[in-house]
């Protein structure tokens, strides 16, 4: 970690956030939009995988989602999958190459929405895989539709007048049910809204990815991350959107760790 002096004036110009790029990244450019908070819990990941020496021994098998775009930039050995479906694949890839760090990157439409069962018995099995949720609590990439997982009250596409849970039901929350499954290693949530925040969910990421490598089970990592064209929200308004919508349903940190049981 490098010291910044703050007791005399800086002697040269501070590094533009491209210069810090992971290598597993091929591009500081993304497409996703202005605010969107995707980008950065990705960068977050390749981080991570990285700094564990796993760079030349992951796959990541990636759902349906503005995400998905990050398949033509990662310099990682990845493939899309039907909507919903990556921890069941992610599942095959495991048991064929257990040696290598299998990963999925879902969002919460993928995952909550289209694909709750994959999910849910990848954890029954006890599947020895990573899975990043990416959690915008709506369909970004197909305009700002209502998920599983938006929040009472939020506004989406086909809830105008904010999710009604006696109309539309209760928001699904999987960091919760996967937790209580016996399959489930370490299950956590962080988020992107701010710059403490972004490094704690490094730590919880880090954390998703030693479970695996010790064959512990599966490793739930939910991101929170902003969506402000999804939620029709100023672009810097975002982080603040999210933490008092999203941020109330899903609190922060983690909710299991198999390795904390074990000490105890
Ligand atoms: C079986 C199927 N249903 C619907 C779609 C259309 N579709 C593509 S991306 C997407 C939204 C994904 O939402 P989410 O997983 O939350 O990711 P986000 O875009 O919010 O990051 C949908 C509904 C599809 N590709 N396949
Ligand atoms: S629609 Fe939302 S999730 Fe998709 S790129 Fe734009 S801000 Fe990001
Ligand atoms: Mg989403």
């Amino acid at each position: 970690m490098s010291i910044v002096m703050t007791t005399r004036p800086p002697e040269a110009p501070s590094n533009k956030v491209a210069s810090f790029k992971p290598t597993l990244l091929q591009t500081e450019e993304h497409h996703l939009c202005p605010g969107c908070g995707e980008p950065v819990a990705i960068r977050l990941v390749l981080e991570v995988i990285e700094e564990l020496g796993l760079a030349q021994k992951n796959v990541s098998i990636i759902g349906h989602g503005c995400y998905g775009s990050f398949i033509m930039t990662m310099d990682v050995d990845s493939t899309l999958c039907l909507h919903g479906r990556a921890p069941a694949v992610a599942t095959g890839l495991k048991r064929m190459r257990p040696e290598v760090a299998v990963w999925t990157l879902q969002g919460d439409g993928d995952m909550t929405s289209e694909g709750l069962a994959e999910i849910l018995h990848a954890t029954a099995r006890g599947e020895n895989i990573t899975c990043i949720l990416l959690n915008n609590g709506v369909f970004g990439d197909t305009g700002g539709q209502m998920t599983a997982s938006s929040v009472i009250g939020q506004r989406t596409k086909n809830t105008l007048e904010g999710r009604d849970a006696a109309y539309h039901g209760y928001p699904i929350v999987i960091g919760d049910m996967v937790a209580a499954m016996p399959g489930s290693a370490f299950v956590a949530r962080g988020s992107v809204h701010n710059a403490a925040s972004i490094a704690a969910t490094r730590r919880l990421i880090r954390k998703g990815f030693q479970r695996q490598m010790e064959k512990k089970g599966l490793s739930l990592v939910e991101i929170l991350t902003m969506c402000p064209t999804g939620w029709f929200v100023p672009a810097s308004g975002g982080a603040d959107y999210m933490m008092e919508s999203l941020g109330k349903t899903y609190p922060l940190g983690e909710i299991k760790d198999i390795a904390a049981t074990e000490q105890a």
